[in-house]
């Protein structure tokens, strides 16, 4: 189903009456109709005008854009059923200037609370119109108040389960809106960080903190930089006046705080260079890793700190000790651990679960620390959708952008008949898409295609389709999108049933979150990872900036028991693919190496993994 980010039909832009500055193409127009569906369902107008929109964006989606443009440019788009003239005329001057006077006219009718009520799970645009019309409610704190009231309950069509679900809704938003994905946080800071960087009083610069730690989610950034004492001010200066900033939080001469429009925030502290090493890797942290550190450091007579690596003994703060030019030097965090008798720790790993030491052996000629997978050790990926289901680009398309990245092999594996809002192939319409595939490896020119399927777990944890349609495929990814209120083990049973399956290449999104939006459903992970392991399968790392699961924090053991890996983005459109920079991330702060993750191996070494399971 298109949860995650996809929740595209329904995500409202917040960025009102921004001027695009050229057109848009037609996966963003689709978007855009669809976002004025539900605008204008939420301001009631009659269905069969707000389904035109939702229709028309449908249309749009599964047109394929060469065709999409030759019809713009021959102005033939209103020769396709459901779009009359009105419709095409929004679509042209979409197309045209990326504007529309009456989406612009519209938002700005629809307060941003309103707006905001869009994110609260199980609120749709005909629940919010009830609560506008009938209680007044128009905002999350509104709907709150109006809950704990009970007045929500006694509406017509809402009941007092709604209204349970509705406050457990708003309570997640609330904890989770102190968060941000790193998808989100790291858009925001590279550029900061380029920036910094190329300012003359700068001599390095580096963000810290959770981000460096490559940690799913993220409190707030941290911006570390090494300028020489007289050139604080300047930097703080430019850091404040930064457009994205909408309110400069604290300042001070070598420090200063501030908060975007997001509701993220940034910390950004300027140490003179010799310092530049210990504070970079103290407000790297975490607080666990410090600390070990610290004490280490202590053993060997030392105090540890962002000012440096000074005595312990003899009078003064270890600030005033760093100023009197008592620390030992470190030009690098390299340096700084290499002091204290460790091999350098990778940001990602600093977690105080192990890795000093780890990192004490390998400084002593042991076993190295691992060498992590990265992103260039990618040759492919398998969880991916296409038009056919609920994906916005064509099978060609998906192909092409494949190629683009430099892999060698791409895998389908668009949804089944059972996820029937994600339009789910039934067996005539998979055994097409399978020799669509076919045809287009025999053609050539791109990425090898690997033909799957994502079948939905069935709440018995049967499969969705029979062993003889899965026998036609390359692999399956199965994956639970219905049912998730399941007991733990009524979910348990359910997972390991199709884990056992003989047909089942690889266990998709394991937990079914969704960042900061929904929790996983209950499920004992352990004995999943035990099944998959004792009947080789695969557990996917989904890199999708929502999911992020299997978590990192039980790859580390799974894989030593020889748990193998997929990383897939789950791609939707062909930009999601590059998701799999966040899985990649995540499988490093999991302790993956290459060996760890499937689709590192070429396309022969994946099929012989397939067939020894066999
Ligand atoms: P976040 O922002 O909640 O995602 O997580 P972090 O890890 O970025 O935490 P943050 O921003 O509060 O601080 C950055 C790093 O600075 C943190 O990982 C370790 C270090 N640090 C901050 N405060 C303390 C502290 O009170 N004790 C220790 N040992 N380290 C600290
Ligand atoms: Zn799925
Ligand atoms: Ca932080
Ligand atoms: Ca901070």
């Amino acid at each position: 189903m298109t949860e995650g980010a996809e929740i595209g039909g329904r995500e409202v832009d917040a960025g009102r009456g921004v001027v695009a500055l050229e057109g848009m193409n037609k996966n963003e127009i689709a978007e855009r109709l669809e976002e004025i569906g539900t605008l204008l369902e939420l301001q009631g107008e009659n269905p069969f005008k707000t389904r035109a929109y939702q229709s028309g964006a449908r249309a749009l989606e599964a047109m394929d854009a060469d065709e999409f443009a030759a019809r713009m440019a021959a102005g033939t788009l209103g020769e396709l059923k459901g779009f009359g003239e009105a419709l095409v005329d929004k679509v042209g001057k979409l197309h045209a200037t990326g504007r529309l006077e009456f989406y612009d006219k519209l938002r700005a009718q629809i307060p941003d609370g309103v707006i905001a009520l869009l994110e609260v799970p199980g609120l749709g645009p005909k629940k919010i119109k009830a609560l506008r019309e009938q209680l007044g409610v128009e905002s999350p704190e509104a709907l709150g108040e109006a809950c704990r009231a009970g007045r929500v309950a006694e509406l017509a069509g809402f009941g007092e389960k709604t209204q349970v679900k509705i406050l457990e809704g708003l309570a997640n938003r609330a904890a989770y809106g102190k968060r941000h994905r790193w998808w989100d946080a790291r858009a925001v800071a590279e550029p900061i960080v380029e920036g910094l960087r190329g300012l003359a009083q700068v001599r390095r610069a580096e963000a810290a903190g959770s981000l460096r730690r490559n940690l799913e989610t993220v409190g707030d950034l941290d911006f570390i930089v090494a300028a020489r004492a007289e050139d604080a001010a300047a930097v703080t200066e430019w850091f404040c006046a930064l457009p994205e900033v909408k309110e400069v939080t604290a300042r001070g001469g070598t420090k200063a705080s501030v908060r975007f429009a997001s509701g993220l925030q940034a910390d950004l502290r300027i140490v003179p260079e010799e310092q530049f090493a210990f504070a970079l890797h103290h407000f790297t942290g975490s607080k666990d890793h410090n600390v070990a550190m610290r004490q280490r450091a202590l053993a060997r007579g030392l105090s540890l700190s962002e000012w440096g690596l000074v005595p312990d003994a003899g009078e003064g703060t270890a600030k005033e000790k760093a100023e009197r030019g008592l620390s030992l030097r470190a030009e690098s965090e390299a340096e700084l651990f290499a002091h204290l008798g460790l091999a350098f720790v990778p940001p990602e790993l600093r977690e105080g679960l192990g890795e000093i030491e780890v990192a004490e052996t390998a400084a002593g000629g042991g076993v190295a620390l691992p060498r992590l997978v990265e992103l260039a050790d990618l040759r492919g990926a398998f969880h991916n959708h296409t038009t056919e289901s609920d994906g916005k680009a064509s099978l060609l398309e998906m192909r092409a952008a494949a190629t683009a990245l430099g892999w060698e092999y791409l895998g389908i594996a668009d949804h089944s008949k059972s996820s029937v809002q994600a339009r789910g192939l039934d067996e005539a319409r998979l055994a097409s898409q399978v020799a669509a595939i076919r045809a287009a490896n025999a053609a050539g020119g791109g990425a090898w295609l690997f033909a799957g399927t994502e079948c939905d777990i069935l709440p018995d944890g049967r499969l969705d389709f029979d062993d003889g349609v899965l026998a036609t495929l390359d692999y399956v990814v199965a994956s639970v999108h219905s049912a998730f209120t399941q007991s733990e083990d009524e979910m348990t049973a359910r997972i390991v049933r199709a884990v056992e399956h003989p047909r089942v290449t690889m266990l998709g999104h394991a937990t079914g979150r969704l960042l900061l939006r929904r929790e996983a459903y209950k499920v004992d992970l352990a004995r999943v990872i035990d099944a998959a392991i004792a009947n080789r399968v695969i557990i996917e790392l989904n890199a999708h900036p929502s999911r992020l699961d299997l978590d990192w924090r039980l790859w580390r053991r799974a894989a030593e028991r020889r748990l193998m890996c997929a990383l897939n983005p789950d791609a939707h459109n062909t930009a999601g693919l590059r998701h799999v920079e966040a899985g990649v991330r995540v499988a490093r702060k999991g302790w993956l190496t290459a060996e760890n993750v499937l689709n590192t191996r070429d396309r022969a070494g994946v099929e012989r993994w397939w067939s020894e399971r066999r």
